[in-house]
């Protein structure tokens, strides 16, 4: 029976590329998101490939959903090895000042309670069977605070705060948890939080090469694989000519 990773916000960019790299590496994968027709369409790619695919659409916000989500597994699939808790967003780049505290409500709605929502009913079956490894999706944003940034920033501060009180609360079992913490990474990331404004999300991208999401994904990856007895417990992962979430140069 191969290994099954479980990876939220999996119908497009780092969550795709995750389903993608697991599934090529051998795992059976269970893709979690919002959009049906993106899951239809992954599990149909990745079936294709040989893997075995099971798919949950519901909210992260939502912990009844997300508890349904759970329970709905059947057996075969109910020891999830790696969660890959990846679904977020960012939305705005005001002041805060100015900010919306509904786009405030979703972030930290989506970015810290989903994550947690989805621990809390994950983690326990590794805890009873001494096996598992949990994989947040941070951010270089969690590190330090960059103009506009504020909430969202501080939502990323909150998945390293998390994810560190995780790994100090499963230190007595083979659980490993690891916050993979990326840089700029081209997805639908900024198409999100400029609300569709095209023209907008590309100039974050202008001059320089990003990362991808399958760049991302392959470090997920390499931690999941690295023997037992070690945890990779922190990766801050940035583009070439990027210093930290606000220096970056551009040609
Ligand atoms: P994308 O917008 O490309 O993907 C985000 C994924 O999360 C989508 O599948 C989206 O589904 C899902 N999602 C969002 N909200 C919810 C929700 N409430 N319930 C279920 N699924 C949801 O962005 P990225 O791939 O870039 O983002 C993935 C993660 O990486 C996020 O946590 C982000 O903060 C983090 N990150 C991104 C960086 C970047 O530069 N791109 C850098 C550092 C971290 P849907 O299409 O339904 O919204
Ligand atoms: C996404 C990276 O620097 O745009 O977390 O906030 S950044």
């Amino acid at each position: 029976m191969k290994p099954i990773a479980l990876i939220t916000g999996a119908t497009s960019g780092i969550g795709l590329g995750c389903a993608r790299r697991f599934a090529a590496g051998g795992y059976n994968v269970i893709i979690t998101g919002r959009n049906q027709e993106k899951l239809d369409a992954l599990t149909h790619e990745l079936e294709q490939g040989g893997t075995q695919v099971l798919q949950l659409c519901f909210d992260v916000r939502d912990h009844r959903s997300c508890q349904a989500a759970v329970e709905s597994l059947p057996p075969q699939w109910s020891n999830v090895d790696v969660l890959i808790n990846n679904a977020g967003l960012a939305l705005g780049l005001d002041p805060e000042y100015e900010g919306a505290p509904k786009e405030w409500d979703t972030m930290i709605d989506t970015n810290i309670k989903g994550l947690l929502y989805m621990t809390r009913l994950i983690v326990p079956k590794m805890v009873e069977r001494n096996h598992g490894h949990v994989i947040n999706i941070g951010s270089v944003a969690g590190d330090a605070v960059y103009a506009g940034g504020n909430v969202y920033c501080a939502t990323k501060a909150a998945v390293k705060a998390i994810t560190d009180g995780l790994r100090i609360d499963v230190m007595h079992t083979a659980v490993r948890v690891t916050n993979v913490k990326p840089g700029l990474v081209e997805t639908n990331f900024s198409r999100v939080r400029f609300h569709g404004d095209n023209e907008r999300a590309d100039k974050v991208y202008k001059g320089v090469q990003p990362l991808t999401g399958d760049d991302i994904a392959d470090v997920a990856f390499y931690a999941a694989s690295a023997p037992p007895h070690v945890q990779i417990a922190e990766v801050l992962v940035l583009a070439t000519h990027q210093a930290s979430g606000s220096v970056i140069h551009r040609d």
